[in-house]
């Protein structure tokens, strides 16, 4: 295979050079972010009044961690190191507690994020003959804008299509000619039932890649959009506090997320010590900008859990990978004092051919225990009306939970369409239990 390079000096150089230009990058950063009001005083009571106090790479353990809370705290001018009036463009996670996170943007840093999307884009070997439809929410999200402006950059054509309508997304597909489309995994899968569903042919689309991403799914869902649409999928991992999309991602090789070094700073910490882990152990991701002056953000918790590949990639590019993001550490359920993370579930189920492509978890409180119950829609060719084969199918997913999770699942059968589709991300897990209990 031929791999292209958006930045071939930088996304190939070697390490030591590459660590030395992230060394310059992180005391700037600290230096930006002395500016702020939050981080003047964080830094104040850690010790660290100038950028002087970074020496090495290894100094940044004496940066302290910024944490979500914080960032709700800060809101809404907490983080802002420029005078208001450089500000161009802000974005926003709504979160679930309703204070919004807030990260501003001056004119460079918008084209520095836009030039690592690009870069992000062209690894997967997309070029300005591509005609990409950008499926996923415009907006206060940075998905939509972040992803428009990277397909731009690489001067392909793009369709700002926004999530949602099926009907349409095929109509532009077929119009235009559409080569790359950008989803969540949840939605490309929807995307999929809702061409059986319409008789849309494969034929009549040009498809032929798909980044898709803001979500985690398993290597078997990739797999099962792979196959069923005839498409390569590749992995795409980005969060509101590090800009958005093209943190890290996948290239041709297809086999881990290169993180971009000389933007991101990645270290991997045990969530509960929070002292540094040896590659390939999994654990949380912490992240610092290098690439942005307006809101600067150092040794972010992403709450992702993750690890470093050892081994260097096929690709030739010297950033080290990820490996796919299989959960948050908040998004751990103990179900009876086992510990379950929704993406065990996810592999289970979408390896097996005759589920259909929609799930959802929903724990109940039932008496004192915990009740699990594992929702799936059926394939588009089995009949809801079969009694038989559908209590064998039932029984056969809940043998192959209960062996992988140790927890034995109700599960419920669903026709395929027939489960809540969300346009963003999916919500798969429904808690019921009472908060407090
Ligand atoms: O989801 C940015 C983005 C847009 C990434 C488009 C990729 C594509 P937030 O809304 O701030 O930003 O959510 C960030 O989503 O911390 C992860 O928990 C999750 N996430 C994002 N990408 C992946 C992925 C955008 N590829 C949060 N795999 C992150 C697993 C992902 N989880």
């Amino acid at each position: 295979m031929t791999y292209q390079y958006w930045n071939q000096k930088m996304e190939t150089l070697p390490r030591p050079e590459l660590e030395a230009y992230q060394l310059g990058a992180l005391k700037t950063a600290v230096g930006q972010a002395l500016r702020t009001p939050f981080y003047k005083e964080r830094f104040g009571k850690a010790g660290i009044s100038s950028a002087d106090a970074i020496k090495s790479l290894a100094d940044i353990r004496k940066i302290p961690f910024t944490t979500k809370h914080d960032l709700r705290d800060g809101f809404p001018y907490g983080f802002l190191s420029i005078p208001r009036d450089e500000v161009v463009r802000l974005h926003a996670s709504s979160g679930t507690t309703g204070t919004p996170t807030t990260i501003y943007f001056n004119r460079e840093d918008l084209s520095r994020w836009t030039s690592f999307v690009a870069r992000s884009i062209y690894a997967t070997g997309c070029n300005k003959a591509d005609v990409f439809q950008n499926m996923i929410t415009y907006g206060l999200f940075t998905g939509g804008l972040g992803f428009h402006a990277g397909g731009e950059e690489v001067g392909m054509l793009v369709i700002p299509s926004g999530s949602g309508n099926t009907t349409r997304q095929f109509k532009l597909m077929q119009d235009f000619g559409t080569t790359v489309v950008h989803a969540t995994p949840s939605f490309l899968l929807h995307v999929e039932s809702k061409m059986r569903e319409e008789g849309v042919s494969r034929d009549s689309i040009k498809l032929r890649k798909a980044f898709a991403g803001a979500e985690p799914y398993s290597e078997d869902t990739r797999r099962r959009i792979e196959e069923l649409l005839k498409i390569d999928v590749y992995n795409s991992y980005g969060l509101s506090e590090m800009n958005g999309p093209g943190v890290a991602f996948e290239c041709q090789a297809k086999n881990g997320l290169h993180i971009w070094e000389d933007g991101y700073i990645a270290e991997i910490v045990d969530p509960d010590t929070l002292e540094p882990l040896p590659d390939g152990e999994t654990g949380e991701l912490v992240l610092t900008c290098l690439c942005r002056e307006a809101t600067p953000m150092l040794r972010y918790r992403t709450r992702d859990l993750s690890s470093f590949y050892t081994e260097p990639c096929a690709c030739g590019r010297t950033h080290r990978r990820l490996h796919r993001i299989t959960g948050r550490t908040d998004d751990m359920l103990i179900i009876n004092g086992v510990n379950l993370f929704p993406s065990q579930i996810e592999e289970v189920i979408m390896s097996m051919k005759e589920v259909g492509n929609n799930y959802l978890i929903v724990v109940e409180k039932e008496g004192v225990l915990d009740r699990l119950t594992v929702k799936t829609e059926v394939g588009q060719d089995i009949f809801m009306d079969d009694a038989r084969p559908l209590n064998a199918l039932r029984e056969k997913i809940r043998k192959t939970l209960q062996a992988s999770i140790t927890i034995n699942p109700r599960v419920e059968l669903h026709e395929s369409g027939s489960l809540p589709v969300s346009e963003g991300k999916a919500k798969r897990v429904q808690d019921m239990r009472p908060k407090n209990a």
